[in-house]
């Protein structure tokens, strides 16, 4: 198999188990996955490339690529990629006499490797990105120092600012901003992306949204319910949030686009102009902290058969993404992404919860400047245990929130091109289909993961984890990993 052909794998079983009348019937079905294994030179594009996430990104890239050093106040630091799932984590292939054969994630199948990465990018803060790295106040000084060269010279394109979605508190920062109609506004970006990729020579571009945190906006038929009231609705100028305008300009260019906070940019009529264009979308918000270990927790009191009935979460920060969310309509939209990732961990078991019965779930976030980017966030889980008992877990973690979400940046849009090297054809079907646009596959990196109407919302993090690695599996023709070791339970 040389580099740059495609492969089929072995047929692929999957089985289907169908209820019918108390009976199970179990139902066979054989899928054949090809991926594309040339793997092209990828530029990323960064909405919000001058914030805190925008630049640590940019900067961690740089200082891997360049295999950069530095001390800090505890000594020698190298440059890494701990965080990144696909960087820094392995899989399990099997089992030998040897014990368990682990290899990196990423060598799975071929896929872009982030030093390769080309950044590009725009903001409403005309701040270069040496600067802006500087403003953010992530990375120890001495690091900024040997980056500062190498960033100083990348600036952010213009961008679209519509002050009402946003806080008030942005204003000041808004003087990189893009003039005309808002059709106008998304030419400029449609062109912005062409330009990148034909300045830069990459092979495709992805556009993630890491700007700040937007108010939701409506769903209003006649404007955004369908793809052909969107398109008109922009050129009206009607009320469209910058990162839907994001979103429409960069399907219109064939590019995917993820989203990276909690807004809702996927009102419908992004979603079916994703699926009329065959392009994918992904998000919504990067799961990084305090709702990751939700994802994980929860996931074991449940399945443990204990019974969550309060959980709490307070954080406090001090960075611009803080001071954003510190108005109500944006607060709003962060509350709701991180208060529904326990939904389907609850449904699941009817054993212990009752129908429509919930935990208690209070999110808190508090803006406080002195800690700058390093977020404090409390939890508290109450759960019932055996005989009316109670148990109580409490957590407290502290650590940089761009150092969090710089790795889920990068999974997102590795695993995200992956996926566009990747077909399968179901038995009995003569052609090789894509994922469906809406790439769901993303949910283990998101708070609010966006899935095809009418499919399963998975938040658990271990069965989101799973399906990355069995579908990754399935491609190299590996069965899913179940995880039984049968060969060692046998006399
Ligand atoms: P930040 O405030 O440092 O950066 C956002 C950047 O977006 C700023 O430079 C701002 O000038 C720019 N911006 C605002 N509106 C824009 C527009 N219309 N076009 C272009 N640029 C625009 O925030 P940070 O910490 O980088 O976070 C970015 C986003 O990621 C936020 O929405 C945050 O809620 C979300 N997020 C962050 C996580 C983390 O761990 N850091 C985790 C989950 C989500
Ligand atoms: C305050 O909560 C700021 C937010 O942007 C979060 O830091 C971010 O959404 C990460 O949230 P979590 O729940 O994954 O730590």
């Amino acid at each position: 198999m040389k580099n740059g052909s495609s492969y089929p794998t072995l047929p692929y079983s999957f089985i289907i188990i169908l209820l019918l009348w108390e009976q199970v019937t179990p139902k066979t079905t054989e899928m054949t996955f090809c991926t594309e294994r040339r793997v092209p030179r990828l530029g990323v594009m960064l909405v919000g490339w001058g914030g805190n996430n925008g630049t640590t990104v940019t900067a961690a890239v740089l200082a891997n690529k360049l295999g950069l050093t530095w001390r800090s106040k505890t000594g020698l630091k190298k440059a890494n990629y701990f965080g990144s799932f696909l960087q820094a984590s392995t899989v399990c292939l099997g089992s030998g006499l040897e014990g368990d054969v682990n290899v990196p994630f990423h060598d799975l199948l071929p896929m872009v490797h982030p030093n390769d990465i080309i950044f590009d990018g725009w903001d409403i803060s005309s701040l270069d990105l040496g600067s802006a790295m500087e403003r953010a106040q992530v990375l120890d000084w001495s690091l900024q120092e040997q980056l500062r060269p190498h960033m100083s010279c990348m600036k952010p394109r213009p961008s679209i600012y519509i002050p009402e979605f946003i806080a008030a508190n942005q204003e000041s920062r808004a003087d990189n901003v893009l003039m005309g109609t808002m059709a106008e506004q998304v030419e400029q970006i449609r062109a912005d992306i062409r330009d990148f990729h034909q300045s830069s020579g990459v092979d495709k571009v992805i556009v993630l949204w890491t700007a700040n945190t937007e108010r939701f906006c409506d769903i209003i038929p006649g404007v955004n319910n369908n793809a052909e009231n969107l398109l008109a609705a922009i050129q009206a100028g009607a009320e469209v949030s910058p990162s839907t305008l994001f979103a429409v300009a960069s399907i219109l260019e064939g590019c995917a686009y993820i989203n990276g906070s909690p807004q809702n940019t996927f009102v419908p009529g992004v979603v079916e102009l994703a699926v009329q264009r065959g392009v994918f979308i992904g998000g919504d918000d990067f799961k990084s902290g305090q709702t990751k270990i939700k994802s994980v927790l929860v996931d074991f009191l449940v399945s443990t058969g204990i019974k969550p009935t309060s959980i709490v979460s307070y954080n406090h920060l001090g960075n611009n993404d803080g001071k954003n969310l510190s108005a109500p309509q944006q607060f709003r939209s962060k509350e709701i992404s991180k208060s529904n990732v326990v939904d389907d961990m609850v449904q699941s078991n009817p054993v212990l919860y009752s129908p429509g019965e919930k935990p208690d779930h209070c999110v808190v976030i508090k803006y406080v400047p002195y800690v700058g980017d390093s977020k404090r966030a409390m939890d508290e889980y109450t759960s019932e245990i055996m005989m009316g008992g109670t148990n109580t877990i409490v957590l407290h973690n502290t650590c940089e929130d761009s150092l969090l979400a710089s790795p889920i940046i990068l999974d997102l849009v590795i695993l995200t091109e992956l996926c566009q090297r990747v077909t399968v054809r179901p038995q009995g079907e003569e052609d090789f289909q894509s994922f469906h646009s809406v790439l769901a596959l993303l949910s283990f990196l998101c708070k609010a993961p966006l899935v095809p109407s009418g499919t399963p919302v998975v938040n658990a993090f271990f069965r989101q984890r799973a399906c990355i690695e069995n579908i990754l599996r399935a491609c190299l023709g590996l069965p899913p990993q179940n995880h039984m070791l049968l060969e060692h339970k046998l006399q």
